[in-house]
């Protein structure tokens, strides 16, 4: 099969921008679309191109023109879901190929692609899935596959078989195609350093359930490590990128692991930087182990710290607390680690709550603070909770950055102090 896999371009809309002029808030976000990669990997029987219309938003039609795909395939977040379907639609009426979506979207609200344009949807991890679907589809066999719905075209609820996700789902022996984004490569850099930056995955899914978080339908709440040998191929694959980072939900999430593969980084003589996502408990409990991989090029670390008090955390359902992120941070700055912190600021946020989150950001010497807007992504625990309060249903604000809850601030002053809050950590970073 001739098969094209699409990353849709960076989109997304922007409240404080369309409704107050305030631009600082809406971001261009590039880095090679790893999970079309690594579906790409695992059809090695079958012709696939990727086309990134981050890079290239207008190059659709001439892909299609020219590459005549039997199946075309999209990845989507959230707020890629609305144009996604669009370009369906542009793929449906351009040719007759078999339309398929899968990734964060499709996983945590498949209902939502049970729509005319898309023929299948493909829920959690991918990489054996979309394989079975491709080669039933070939071979004109009757298609049961655990973790693919059909679409109904709205006609009725979409119904599927549950997939268990275990080892065999990430089919560690096929690598990523990275071969395939060649021409998009020189695009994909860390902008704060100027430098190349590939993603490299160790380890898929997270055991723990924070009700804002998306990653639980991926794995269905299993944490899997990917091979050690595996994760040092596709390091060594990205020899001209200085710069890898571990895409991981949860980086060093099982500590053995995580030792095994600074030991072989370090036998394998790669010398590269790493940046990856760890949650402050782990710090607190493994400090060795990232000292370990300083020694090895670990230079950054995102760690969600989401809010700055306890009853925040516990509602969040975090299991973690601020007494161990002040530990966490207080460790880092001792080795020498650069600290990317996520927060998530409430639409509920009064001013003075603006003011305690800036004071901790600074007086904690954060070095480079992300702030995200609290947002009830569809599929989360806290969407449910939420739901008859969102005022906002359009999917294409749910960028993490506006206030689909209702804001307890006046809506310019509450986007205000949200801009003049990542201004400030922006102003003063240290990466
Ligand atoms: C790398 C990354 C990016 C990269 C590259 C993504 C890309 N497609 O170009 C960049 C930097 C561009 C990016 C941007 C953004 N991102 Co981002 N990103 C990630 C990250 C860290 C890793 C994703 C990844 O590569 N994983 C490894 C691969 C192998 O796994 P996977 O993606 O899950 O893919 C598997 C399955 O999902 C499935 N699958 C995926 N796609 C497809 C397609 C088909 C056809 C099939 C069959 C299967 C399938 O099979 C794959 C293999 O098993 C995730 C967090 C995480 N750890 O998952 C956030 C994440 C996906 N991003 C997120 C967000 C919110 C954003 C942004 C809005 C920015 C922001 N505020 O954080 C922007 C949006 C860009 C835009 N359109 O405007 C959220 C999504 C939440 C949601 N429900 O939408 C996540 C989950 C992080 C979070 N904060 O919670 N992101
Ligand atoms: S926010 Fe982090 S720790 Fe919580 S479930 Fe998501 S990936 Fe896991």
């Amino acid at each position: 099969m001739r098969i094209l896999l699409v990353n849709p371009p960076n989109c997304g809309r922007s409240i404080p921008e369309e409704r107050y002029g305030i631009t600082s808030l809406k971001q261009i976000f590039r880095g090679e679309p790893l999970a079309l990669e690594t579906l790409a990997g695992n059809l090695v029987e079958h012709v696939v191109q990727i086309l990134d219309l981050k890079v290239d938003p207008e190059g659709l039609q001439h892909h299609l023109a020219s590459f005549n795909p039997d199946l075309v395939g999209f990845t989507a977040m959230t707020c890629e879901a609305n144009t996604v379907i669009k370009l369906a639609r542009e793929v449906r009426q351009s040719c007759v190929a078999h339309i398929v979506v899968g990734g964060t979207h499709a996983s945590t609200d498949p209902e939502f692609f049970n729509t005319e344009e898309i023929d299948w949807i493909v829920i959690g991890l991918g990489k054996q899935s979309l394989l079975e679907l491709v080669n039933a589809l070939e071979a004109g066999d009757d298609i049961a596959i655990p973790g693919v719905a059909h679409s109904s075209k709205g006609q009725k609820p979409l119904s599927w078989l549950p997939r268990k996700f275990n080892y065999d789902d990430l089919v560690n022996s096929a690598a990523p195609r990275y071969d395939l984004v060649a021409d998009y490569r020189s695009q994909y850099t860390l902008e704060s350093l100027g430098l190349k930056m590939g993603l490299v995955s160790s380890a898929l899914g997270c055991p723990y359930d924070c009700n804002f978080c998306c990653i639980y339908p991926l794995t269905g709440g299993r944490y899997l490590t990917a091979d050690i040998e595996t994760v040092i191929r596709d390091i060594k694959t990205l020899e001209q990128t200085p710069v890898i980072r571990l895409v991981d939900a949860n980086s060093f999430g099982n500590p053995a692991h995580a030792w095994k593969l600074a030991d072989a980084i370090e036998t394998a003589e790669i010398e590269k930087q790493y940046l990856a996502d760890v949650r402050s408990d782990m710090v607190v409990r493994h400090p060795q182990l990232l000292k370990r991989w300083k020694e090895i090029g670990l230079r950054a670390v995102v760690i969600g710290f989401e809010e700055i008090d306890d009853s925040s955390l516990s509602q969040m359902n975090k299991e973690n607390n601020a007494a161990t992120n002040r530990e966490a941070i207080a460790i880092l700055h001792q080795i020498g680690l650069t600290i990317v912190g996520d927060f998530i600021i409430s639409p509920d946020y009064t001013e003075q709550q603006f003011d305690r989150l800036n004071d901790f950001v600074t007086a904690q010497a954060i070095d480079l603070p992300m702030h995200t807007v609290l947002t009830p992504l569809p599929g989360t625990r806290l969407h449910q909770q939420l739901q008859h309060q969102i005022k906002i249903h359009d999917l294409d604000y749910y960028t993490l950055t506006n206030a689909v809850l209702p804001t307890r601030l006046n809506e310019e002053l509450f986007y205000q102090r949200y801009a003049s809050l990542l201004h400030q950590g922006h102003s003063n970073a240290k990466v």
